[in-house]
């Protein structure tokens, strides 16, 4: 194995959602494959073993046109057919809600710290803890941080979306005109924008540098231009932008 393929295995994810993802793919992948192997493995033993020779016969209970078959007698085969089929389905069924409830249900983060004075050890759930609210528009999205000051208005910011590395990022998404759908592939999230209703979802960003965000919803002659750039700072750098805004 070469150090580049070791380098790209143990290249950091880009955030927890990532992971999530990742874990949740690889359990599918290796669950079918572990099926695809001993399916066919099976089927392959069976063909061999009881291919046709010269002196074949047919077995007893082979069907018969006109005769009432008789009661071949294997429901062991049944029993184990729907136990096996049951537990791969439990183990994805536990393995999809373990992560849909990851992925909805934000830690306690460090994003309130430092931003507004007085919660900065509080959830990103609670009512007080500052969020950033997402808005879809025919054809942009807009981004409206809290303001470090209590009283001063929300600071929007359009096309460009800066977080902290490392923060626990809740995002309430919403739209104010058409369906569209906020996504950021490198992160393996998505949610849809939908007027009147807010959806939320949270990531921690684990690498600074700048990611795409795109509009996966057709909301107009515009989707496909529909995009904005995620930016993710060292806190220092983050803190000194949202206090300048
Ligand atoms: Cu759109």
């Amino acid at each position: 194995m070469g150090t580049r393929k070791k380098q790209e295995t143990q290249k950091m994810a880009f955030s927890n959602t990532e992971v999530v993802f990742n874990n949740l793919f690889s359990l599918f992948t290796y669950l079918a494959v572990l099926v695809g192997v001993i399916v066919f493995a099976l089927m392959a033993f069976l063909i061999i073993k009881y291919r046709e020779r010269k002196n074949s016969q047919d077995p007893e209970d082979t069907p018969r046109l006109g005769r009432i078959p008789i009661v071949r007698g294997h429901g062991r085969n049944v029993l184990i057919t729907v136990s096996l089929s049951t537990i791969i389905l439990l183990a994805l069924i536990i393995g999809s809600f373990a992560a849909v409830d990851t992925l909805l249900t934000p830690p306690n983060g460090t994003w309130c710290y430092g931003l507004y004075p007085g919660y900065g050890a509080q959830s990103p759930l609670n009512q007080d803890c500052p969020r950033i609210d997402v808005t879809g528009h025919q054809f942009y999205w807009e981004f409206s941080y809290p303001h470090a000051l209590p009283h001063a208005p929300l600071y929007t910011e359009k096309y460009v979306f800066r977080v902290p590395k490392d923060a626990t990022v809740v995002i309430d998404v919403t739209s104010a005109d058409v369906f569209h759908d906020f996504g950021i592939i490198p992160f393996k999230i998505k949610t849809d924008a939908i007027p009147g209703r807010v959806n939320t979802i949270w990531f921690q960003p684990y690498q600074n540098g700048t990611y795409l965000i795109q509009c996966f919803e057709l909301c107009g002659s515009g989707h496909y231009y529909m995009n904005a750039t995620l930016i993710v700072m060292q806190v220092p750098q983050f803190q000194a932008w949202y206090n300048s805004t």
